[in-house]
């Protein structure tokens, strides 16, 4: 088969890389064989103010079900991230920061720099009376004092929720409420590929409908005249004031460190929270041994710090690590598709992280505007998000990587924290489309529908059967829904909501989702979500919202909408809803095609039938299977007939 074509670690990788592939198999059976001890002495890549005498103290079963790493440890993340580099690397830089405009200046910070920063913006937070264990909500562009506002949380005990700056006032209400946040921390706009994004009247607008909301802390980013209200307070007159001494709040291994909301396939998203301990440690754990991370090397994720890669790998991480992590304020095809090649020469970056969708869409713009740079620094390539096509695959390792760099297709989720299957470069021959393999202390399993074990080759649902320091702990404020969704599928095992293949090699491939959660340009998104949306609107009756294939964002949101008797369907009803969509969740949320539709296929129990929509959206009219058990079969030859393609 095409896609088996192995592509060996090169020899300079396997001779040079801290881990090679005995020292993979010697690691993952370490793990194996004394969990505890392993987790121990791995537990030393922090510094603690008290070390842990515990490892892993968990069970997923429904009698005893808990999750804890380390409880007996103390440690400040922030202190992690900067005060113990200062004696070895102050003068080194931590972050570079590229702006979103090319003829802007870069900025850099040192770690000793950082540290103030981060003090500093620590002092603010405390004066307007930020204590431990309070929520913060951070509502950022990709600029510096996102890293302050994380690290300066960290350090007081604070848990931070970040929402990513494309959300709408609407769902970044939600977010405000659902953790109960007195304090949101915004810029006055945020800049990205040349556009602005009206942040603070945002959060203006969200503040209606979050009571629980006090005060809003605002970094003049852009400089654009914004109207201030009593609970709004300028971040530069605030840190006037204050002094850049900030002793780190010494933290419970298990003491939350932030909740980020991700999409599940009901309900409202869901407030995943890691804790402080075991999440630091995973995302040191896998920067270091994935990407190979030494002294000098520029580290680039092309994350937003809205989601959770930008958490492990532009922020914590790396900084844990004491690397130099690049933050890109703008877009990767903006202002135009070499952009990223030349933040590459520009900042000689030694690895690059970033989405198969913008592998795509930069692929379409063919190989002049890769071949225009040098690259010559470039030594990795990462992926993360979702499945590579081997296509995307081959481009960016013959264009981009000119042969010479391994790629480390990195599997994972917002609830594991960080990677957990994925090559190491001087350790795993790669296939291109294949996660490879599970990180030394990650027992995968395939299972089917009955929750069977498949042994060897097979594909399957893919579970997770012993828990990680990175795992996520709980949902905010509802640890039942954490253990419905994740842990009664299958009981005893974590479902990871992914379909998976593991092939004869014992390399996983990950298929996709096989819940009702959409993956749109590597964001995740809840049909229900978009569903519950357009319902909202006075002329919809009905919604039901699945995907479709899609060439550069893997995967599209395909609409049925029923609208209420008396209504007419029309293209300019369609961008309205589209609009609506934008205005209810945000711009990523907007469907790519509305079908209206007098009906939808039901069964007689009235349950939609996704599968139908899903193969028609998809095209595959051909192959609707058995259409008999529904309520109504004549519906299906109106959706059929007025397919939007
Ligand atoms: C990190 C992140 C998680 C879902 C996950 C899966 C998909 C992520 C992938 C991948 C194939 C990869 N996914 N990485 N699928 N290959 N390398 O993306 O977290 O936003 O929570 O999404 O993304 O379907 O279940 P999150």
């Amino acid at each position: 088969m095409a896609d088996q074509q192995l592509y060996p670690v090169p020899a300079q990788w396997a001779a040079e890389a801290k881990v090679d592939q005995t020292g993979y198999e010697a690691m993952y059976a370490a793990a194996g064989s004394d969990p505890d001890a392993f987790w121990l002495d791995q537990a030393k890549r922090l510094q603690w103010v008290r070390a842990p005498t515990v490892a892993g103290d968990w069970s997923f079963d429904e009698a005893d079900f808990g999750i804890s790493w380390f409880k007996d440890g103390v440690l400040n993340v922030a202190a992690n991230c900067l005060d113990r580099h200062l004696a070895e690397r102050g003068d080194q830089v931590a972050i570079i920061w590229e702006p979103d405009v090319p003829e802007e200046e870069p900025k850099r910070f040192t770690y000793a720099e950082l540290h103030r920063e981060v003090c500093r913006f620590a002092n603010v937070l405390k004066a307007q009376g930020v204590r431990k264990g309070d929520r913060v909500t951070i509502y950022l562009p990709m600029i510096p004092e996102a890293a302050f506002a994380l690290l300066a949380c960290a350090r007081i005990g604070a848990i931070h929720s970040v929402v990513f700056g494309g959300f709408s006032p609407d769902a970044l209400a939600g977010r405000i409420e659902d953790c109960d946040s007195k304090l949101v921390i915004t810029a006055d706009c945020g800049r990205r590929g040349g556009k602005r994004i009206a942040l603070k009247a945002n959060v203006d607008a969200a503040a209606a409908q979050a009571p629980s909301l006090e005060k809003v802390i605002v970094i003049k980013a852009t400089g654009d005249d914004v109207p201030m209200h009593d609970r709004d307070i300028w971040y530069h007159q605030a840190a006037e004031s204050v002094s850049t001494d900030c002793p780190p709040e010494p933290m419970n291994a298990e003491d939350p460190l932030f909740i980020l909301y991700t999409s599940g396939s009901t309900g409202k998203p869901k407030g995943v929270l890691h804790t402080t301990g075991g999440y630091l440690l995973w995302a040191s754990y896998t920067h270091d041994l994935v990407f190979d991370y030494r002294p000098g090397n520029v580290f680039w994720c092309a994350a937003d710090v809205g989601w959770v890669t930008g958490h492990t790998y532009v922020i914590y991480g790396p900084l844990a690590n004491g690397a130099t992590t690049l933050m890109y304020e703008g877009l990767p095809n903006w202002p135009d598709a070499s952009r990223i090649w030349q933040v590459v020469d520009r900042h000689q970056v030694h690895t690059v992280f970033t989405a198969p969708t913008a592998l795509r869409s930069l692929m379409k713009e063919g190989d002049a505007p890769v071949k225009a740079t040098s690259r010559v620094s470039l030594k990795l390539l990462g992926t993360v998000g979702e499945p590579i096509n081997p296509e995307a695959w081959r481009w960016y390792h013959d264009v981009v990587g000119e042969g010479r760099s391994p790629i480390v297709d990195t599997w994972w989720q917002t609830e594991t924290g960080g990677a957990l299957i994925c090559p190491l470069p001087g350790a795993t021959d790669l296939k291109p489309g294949s996660a490879t393999k599970p990180l030394p202390g990650i027992y995968p399993q395939l299972v089917d529908e009955n929750g069977a074990v498949l042994e060897g080759a097979a594909s399957g649902n893919l579970c997770i059967t012993a828990s990680w320091p990175g795992q996520m702990r709980t949902v905010w404020g509802d640890h039942e829904r954490f253990f419905q969704t994740y842990f009664t599928t299958y009981p005893g095992k974590y479902f990871t909501g992914d379909g998976c293949r593991r092939d004869e090699d014992g390399y996983y491939w990950i298929t996709g989702r096989v819940d009702d959660v959409l993956n749109v340009s590597g964001h995740r998104m809840g049909t229900a979500e978009v569903e519950s949306a357009l319902v909202l609107h006075p002329k919809v009756a009905e919604a039901a919202v699945v995907g479709m294939p899609h060439d550069v964002k893997g995967q599209g949101i395909y609409a049925y909408v029923t609208l209420n008797s008396g209504e007419t369907a029309s293209d300019d009803l369609a961008a309205e809803l589209r609009q609506w969509v934008r205005k209810e969740i945000g711009p990523i949320a907007s469907p790519d095609a509305i079908q209206f539709a007098p009906g939808l296929p039901k069964t007689r129990s009235g349950k939609i039938m996704r599968r139908i929509l899903r193969k028609i959206a998809e095209g595959e009219v051909e192959s609707l299977g058995d259409t008999s058990t529904l309520a109504d079969p004549s519906v299906v030859d109106d959706l059929v007939a007025n397919r939007v393609s």
